[in-house]
């Protein structure tokens, strides 16, 4: 089976194993297997133009790694891979070329998947999905109408960026300093009518449950800055004018009432005008005008001058009795709280910035304990100027007013959160096509009374001159509703997406039991359920895909249902989910939140989608920045797959460093990798490409030699579970090197050998396995066993340096090298800090003593 080459020959090897590995169907994962189960899941790819970028094989060489061990250790592994592949850039080729995004898509699909076949991974091609395919996408749209039913789904008018000279919306991505990025022209803000997911309702959920995952801490800080969740009270102000009403205002700090100088409401305010005084008109209606074109961001950066006017109002302070101005201000935002706010400046920045600016008054309420306070003050202390609460700390302080509060009926407790609705629709072509159909009043009541059961309890309904439609969901059974093939992929002109030009796809007959549909311009089909219907022309933004795919790997074809009851109760969620750290907030959450609609319908086992997530570290380049065309040190896997191979590539990516860390590539380093390859090689095989002669099954193999390989097969087992692989390749190395000092060596030791190295640079390892004489295939034999009475206990203290400063010391064999030293100060995690980021310029080295990196 091994291939016929005499020297390590990578160029031979490399293609022979995936072509058997292809053959054989060695990585196809069983649905009904007694084994148990382990689930590995990278995040899967974006099918760019450019083609894979260093990042993805690094963490996709760590989930591989860990697959390959697994099935050694008698797992059913589930290694799946696929492609996310609806998105901007392939619209934007299309506009361009006028040829249909899903070539360009299928092309870039093509050259993905070459470049990730040429890096040997274990992943089960049969479940290959694309989210872009009609037979997925069916049930991205089956989970948007569960949501729908729910009441989880409504639409509303909000602002997307326009641009009149283009007759556009454009995306995020397409707004550069407030211009186009294409033609450079400027936009604005416009109201569209949009579909929101109501993921609010999940905001309590979503937080308390980050408990039960093993997550990195940072990333679930992230999550939870996001949702935001922040208690405090509601409090109403009297106005001057009782005519007028009261103002509602949203604090965290109740207890700093006494120190309230102002209060500000945002432009958007329904009582804006109410509030304005006659001479205030003018200088309101400017401001207002004003403000409506920046971005929350820019109206909430501490850093920008505030501004404001005043609306000629005055409010009551419920404490005691103070007459309070009332400003117009666009650092309030209209979207959180109640949009009103009650500004004390002694204790809060952006109050007090605001205060200094126009001369607004300042009353230190809260105690420091220090004379020479600088205000604002935000730290702890005790109440002041603050009537009958003088002297209580502030938390206490916090509860009582706002119970006091309470019983006068002007003030209760309350807690909100930062976390939105979710802005769920995009005016674009290439996404999935809403499953929802517009109709008239009469014709929703006649759907109502067909299919009550999977219409929202509430009818979801949108206003546009005068007249309410109705948005009627098809049924289940009608999906998938594809994509129109279009003339242009411009958007319509209007606004809205370029679907809105296809009349005979947009204008229906829709039949309100089956879903069935026909053109309008043809004669209304004979009976009595059809009716006449508009279809959305919306279409999904690109994370409706990825939010439940790690779910139809489970069962790609079934045809029925997005997975088995049986398929989802035997590989439940993926046991460990690795991808970039850019995904630690939105592609997270938005997974979360489908998982537990799906998870309350019944339709999944478990609340939590990823019980367990790991972030693989950022790429620099060898100048220690980050990788970018314009620098030009952009690394890419072909070139290295061809000089040195992908089993030197694969062991080098996991070698560079821990896998979280941040670490510039190295070429120098990895020649070193490839010459362990190559003496692994050497020491094995003989010059005439058999079994080297020191190598049999009646070896006299000295006992140091055997303590060493014990002690490997120990570390790298424990290593790669812990995810700790540049460890485990430095303990290979230790070995490597015993190996080549043994003058016998037992096959069964080469063999054993063999399958440590096999899960990290997979095609040397069936090579040299085969030729050892191995049976089968190396990826088909039992984890080797080791001898724990063997282990080797002879340890020297190794002491760290970085730049001639001590940075810690730990117990290493005797005999480690200068590169596994490295490797073992760049995972020690008092050296790690110092090394992270920086480019290693010269290493003292004195073996067992002393480690010196000197970097830049
Ligand atoms: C008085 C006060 C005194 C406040 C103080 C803070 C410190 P988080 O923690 O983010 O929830 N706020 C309330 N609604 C707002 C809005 N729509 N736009 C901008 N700011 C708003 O922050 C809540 C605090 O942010 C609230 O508590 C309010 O200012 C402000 F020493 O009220 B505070």
């Amino acid at each position: 089976m091994a291939t016929k080459c005499i020297d390590y020959n990578f160029h031979e090897i490399e293609p022979h194993w995936q072509s058997f590995w292809e053959q054989q169907g060695s990585f196809r994962a069983e649905n009904n297997s007694s084994k148990p189960k382990f689930y590995v899941l990278d995040m899967f790819p974006y099918p760019s133009g450019a083609g894979l970028h260093i990042g993805h094989p690094e963490g996709y060489t760590a989930t591989d790694i860990l697959a390959r061990y697994k099935r050694a250790k008698g797992f059913n592994v589930l290694h799946p891979i696929g492609w996310d592949a609806f998105g901007l850039p392939a619209e934007q080729h299309a506009v361009k070329t006028g040829t249909h995004p899903a070539s360009n898509t299928q092309n870039n699909i093509v050259n993905f998947k070459r470049q990730i076949k040429a890096l040997g991974f274990s992943y089960d091609w049969d479940r290959e999905i694309d989210t872009t395919d009609p037979k997925y996408f069916r049930w991205t749209q089956w989970i948007f109408l569960q949501l729908f039913q729910r009441g989880l789904a409504y639409v509303d008018e909000r602002p997307v960026w326009w641009c009149p000279e283009l007759r556009t919306v454009l995306a995020n991505e397409e707004v550069v300093d407030g211009k186009s990025e294409v033609g450079g022209f400027p936009v604005e803000r416009r109201n569209l009518r949009q579909w929101v997911l109501r993921i609010t309702a999940y905001a309590d959920r979503l937080l308390a449950d980050l408990k039960d995952v093993d997550w990195p801490d940072s990333t679930k800080r992230m999550q939870e800055a996001w949702i935001g969740r922040s208690e405090g009270a509601e409090i109403l102000f009297d106005l001057e004018n009782k005519a007028l009403g009261q103002l509602k205002i949203f604090t965290t700090r109740p207890d700093t009432l006494f120190g309230c100088t102002y209060m500000v409401v945002a432009p958007e305010h329904p009582l804006v005008d109410t509030l304005t005084t006659s001479e205030h008109k003018a200088a309101v209606a400017a401001y207002r005008q004003k403000a409506g074109g920046k971005s929350d961001l820019e109206r909430t950066d501490l850093a920008k001058e505030k501004s404001g006017v005043f609306s000629g109002s005055y409010a009551i302070n419920p404490v005691n009795g103070a007459r309070v101005p009332i400003w117009i201000a666009d650092y309030v935002l209209m979207g959180y709280g109640t949009g009103a706010i009650m500004a004390v400046p002694a204790h809060d920045e952006r109050d007090y910035e605001f205060a200094e600016q126009f001369k607004l008054p300042i009353v230190q309420v809260i105690d420091s304990g220090d004379a020479a306070t600088k205000l604002p003050f935000v730290g702890d202390g005790s109440l002041i100027n603050s009537g009958a609460y003088n002297g209580l700390p502030w938390p206490d302080a916090k509860k009582k007013i706002t119970s006091d509060l309470g019983g006068r009926g002007v003030g209760k407790a309350t807690v909100n959160f930062k976390l939105r609705d979710w802005l769920f629709s995009r005016q674009r072509y290439w996404g999935e096509p809403f499953p929802i159909v517009w109709v008239s009043e009469s014709d929703y009541a006649l759907a109502k009374a067909v299919r009550g059961a999977s219409l929202p309890p509430e009818p979801v309904t949108f206003k546009q001159d005068g007249v309410v439609h109705y948005a009627l969901p098809l049924p289940a059974g009608a999906l998938p509703l594809e994509l129109p093939s279009v003339q242009s992929y411009l958007p319509s002109g209007t606004g809205e997406s370029p679907l809105a030009n296809e009349t005979a796809w947009l204008e229906i007959w829709f039949n309100v039991e089956t879903g069935a549909a026909v053109p309008a311009s043809n004669p209304r089909p004979a009976g009595d359920r059809w009716v006449r219907g508009r279809r959305e022309t919306n279409t999904m933004p690109q994370w409706a895909g990825s939010c439940w795919y790690y779910l139809r790997f489970l069962d790609p074809k079934n045809a029925t249902a997005f997975a088995s009851p049986e398929a989802l109760r035997y590989w439940g969620t993926p046991d460990l989910y690795v991808g970039g750290a850019e995904h630690a907030v939105l592609h997270l959450l938005y997974a979360r939140f489908w998982h537990k609609v799906l998870f309350d319908l019944g339709a999944v086992p478990e609340p939590e989608p990823f019980k367990k997530l790991f972030h693989q570290g950022i790429i620099l380049g060898e100048d220690g920045e980050k990788m970018s065309k314009s620098r030009g040190n952009v690394v890419n896997p072909d070139t290295i797959i061809a000089s040195h191979g992908t089993d030197t590539l694969r062991l080098y990516l996991m070698f560079l460093g821990p896998l979280e860390a941040m670490k510039p590539w190295s070429m120098q380093q990895i020649e070193g990798v490839h010459r362990f390859l190559q003496k692994l090689w050497r020491e094995l095989i003989g010059a005439d490409g058999g079994v080297s002669a020191k190598i049999s099954d009646t070896a006299d193999e000295p006992a140091d030699f055997t303590k060493i390989l014990h002690e490997t097969i120990k570390k790298v087992g424990d290593d790669i579970e812990g995810l700790r692989f540049n460890t485990a390749i430095a303990q290979m190395m230790i070995c490597g090197n015993a190996l080549q000092k043994a003058p016998a060596v037992k096959r069964a030791s080469a063999l054993a050998f063999v399958q440590l190295v096999a899960p990290f640079s997979p095609h040397i390892g069936e090579e040299l396995w085969s030729r050892l004489g191995g049976s089968g295939s190396v990826m088909a034999a039992a984890w080797p066993a080791y001898d724990a009475a063997k282990l080797v206990t002879t340890e020297t203290k190794l002491v760290f340096q970085v730049n001639g400063k001590h940075r810690g010391d730990q117990l290493v064999p005797v005999g480690t090298t200068q590169d596994t030293a490295v490797q073992l100060a760049r995972a020690n995690a008092r050296v790690a800090p110092h090394l992270e980021g920086k480019t290693i310029k010269r290493i003292i080295f004195v073996p067992g003593k002393i480690l010196n990196i000197v970097v830049e």
